[in-house]
């Protein structure tokens, strides 16, 4: 079976990238990610990741980019990453977290990311770092 996408953004505004502290559940909680969520039947990911970044922060974003790659995830679900502009708002934990952090080009190592974030991290990185 055809495994099921979870979308997730390297959102940037002013030269940094934003992190996002989980709320839930337990054996996340407490680790950072960019932030996203799993798309909804018919949806595209793009789609998918405007929607979850509204929801879940109050923001309104441009998908930019696609970040090459796949990783999975639990069983049945991979983690796909887009880059993504800040259009307008300022970004608030609404849902499923905490805390949310800019991080510059040299703190993006600065929170604990979740292992299976941490490829996309390293290329967004880059290209905050190489532009
Ligand atoms: N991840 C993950 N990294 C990452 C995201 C956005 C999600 O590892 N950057 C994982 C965490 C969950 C699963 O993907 O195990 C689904 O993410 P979640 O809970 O943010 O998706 P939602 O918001 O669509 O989930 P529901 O509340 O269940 O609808």
């Amino acid at each position: 079976m055809t495994d099921r996408v979870v979308v997730a953004g390297a959102v940037y505004s002013g030269g940094r990238l934003l992190a996002a502290r989980r709320s839930a559940p337990e054996e996340l909680a407490g680790r950072w990610e960019l932030p996203g969520g799993k798309l909804e039947p018919g949806e595209r990911p793009e789609q998918a990741l405007v929607r979850e970044l509204r929801e879940e922060l109050g923001v309104e974003t441009e998908p930019v980019a696609r970040i090459p790659g796949e990783w999975p995830l639990g069983p049945g679900y991979v983690l796909q990453v887009w880059t993504a502009r800040l259009l307008s708002g300022d970004p608030r934990p609404l849902e499923d977290h905490d805390e949310l952090r800019w991080l510059g080009p040299d703190e993006t190592d600065a929170v604990d990311w979740l292992d299976q974030d941490r490829p996309a991290v390293a290329e967004a990185a880059r290209l905050l770092r190489d532009g």
